[in-house]
């Protein structure tokens, strides 16, 4: 007997949206025996587009979606949701500063927080709209007794670049290169560990016998790509974001291979001395009950505590802009 999930999607007339939504109802996501139940949110301008999108999805005539529904309001969208995928935040405007985006779109997720509580019994829920370690944890600081780990935030996409380019300087096809860590927040504090990471097998510092770049251009690349995507192509990553979200939740929804990790911001319990409670992305693994637990005993030099201590740093100084919200 077939299984349905529903699945929330918040901005899913937005770019990464658009992305997103055909890719989750083809069965992509849950696989071809799980059917699921699309629930798209939006501001109420942006109804009407969310009108069409379904039209589009209806058009594809994909045997695993079983439904699709279309609200502004979080209370009726997140009504029964097994994942709440949100993306809907207000993007940075020219010339605002990061605290200034922080405090325009914090109370979108308190809202989002409490109507999840409201509405959602069995949930998980991952933010990728931004800045999104803060964003998960004022939802989740809003969602009462939904646990706290049960909130998380995205940080797959930096992951996954800095895959490629460990891959592209070493030569070999991605799949490759495993288990490197995005630590902190999805910002350009993140640190993308090198250290921990494997190259067919042996240490990526092994493979790579260019540790300044390892050290300098490789760590920077990876944290100023999306600055990158956005002068090359005028516009903000969208389908390598939902790419990455649709990794994030199968990362989730799926046991970890044995020996292998992935990067998720999830609310600290402390591991490698990172304050409780802040959203920080973590190597991850999902064990075969579905609940999931942060790799213990990764070994870090100075240069990584150093860079360890510097994101932390900035997410608890994020912390601090919306402390009224939590
Ligand atoms: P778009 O501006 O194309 O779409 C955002 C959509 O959200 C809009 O349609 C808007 O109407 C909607 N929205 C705004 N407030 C809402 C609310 N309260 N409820 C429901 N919908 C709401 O942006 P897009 O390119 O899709 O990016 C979305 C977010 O993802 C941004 O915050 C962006 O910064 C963030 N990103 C996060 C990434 C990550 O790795 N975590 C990478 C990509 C992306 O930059």
């Amino acid at each position: 007997m077939s299984k349905t999930v529903k699945v929330a999607i918040t901005g899913a007339a937005g770019q990464i949206g658009y992305s997103l939504v055909f890719r989750i109802a083809s069965g992509e996501l849950f696989g071809p025996d799980t059917k699921v139940v699309l629930s798209l949110l939006e501001i109420p301008q942006a109804v009407t587009a969310l009108e069409g999108l379904a039209m589009e999805l209806n058009d594809c005539a994909f045997p695993t979606l079983a439904g699709i529904e279309i609200n502004s309001d979080a209370n009726k969208g997140f009504d029964g949701v097994n994942w709440a995928i949100l993306v809907g935040a207000k993007p940075r405007g020219p010339g605002m500063e990061r605290k200034d985006l922080i405090s325009e779109n914090g109370p979108i997720f308190t809202g989002q927080g409490k109507a999840l509580q409201r509405g959602a019994s069995d949930v998980r829920c991952v933010v990728v709209g931004n800045p999104c370690n803060t964003n998960a944890l004022i939802a989740a600081k809003n969602a009462g007794d939904v646990p706290f780990n049960r909130f998380s935030a995205m940080t797959m996409l930096d992951e996954n670049r800095a895959r490629y380019q460990l891959a592209a300087k070493a030569g070999v096809a991605v799949t490759e290169v495993q288990n490197v860590t995005i630590w902190g927040n999805h910002s350009a504090t993140q640190y993308p560990d090198f250290y921990n990471a494997t190259i067919g097998g042996k240490k990526a510092t092994d493979v790579i016998s260019d540790h300044e770049w390892l050290q300098g251009d490789f760590i920077t690349t990876v944290q100023k790509r999306g600055a990158a995507i956005i002068q090359a192509r005028g516009k903000s990553s969208a389908a390598s974001a939902a790419n990455a979200a649709l990794d994030h939740v199968k990362n989730f929804h799926f046991p970890t291979e044995d020996g292998k990790w992935f990067s998720a911001a999830v609310p600290s319990d402390g591991s490698y001395g990172v304050e409780e409670g802040l959203l920080f992305s973590f190597p991850i693994r999902t064990k075969e009950d579905g609940s999931y637990e942060i790799v213990q005993g990764l070994a870090h030099n100075d240069f990584a505590k150093d860079k360890l201590a510097k994101t932390e740093a900035e997410l608890k100084s994020e912390r601090e802009v919306v402390k009224d919200l939590l």
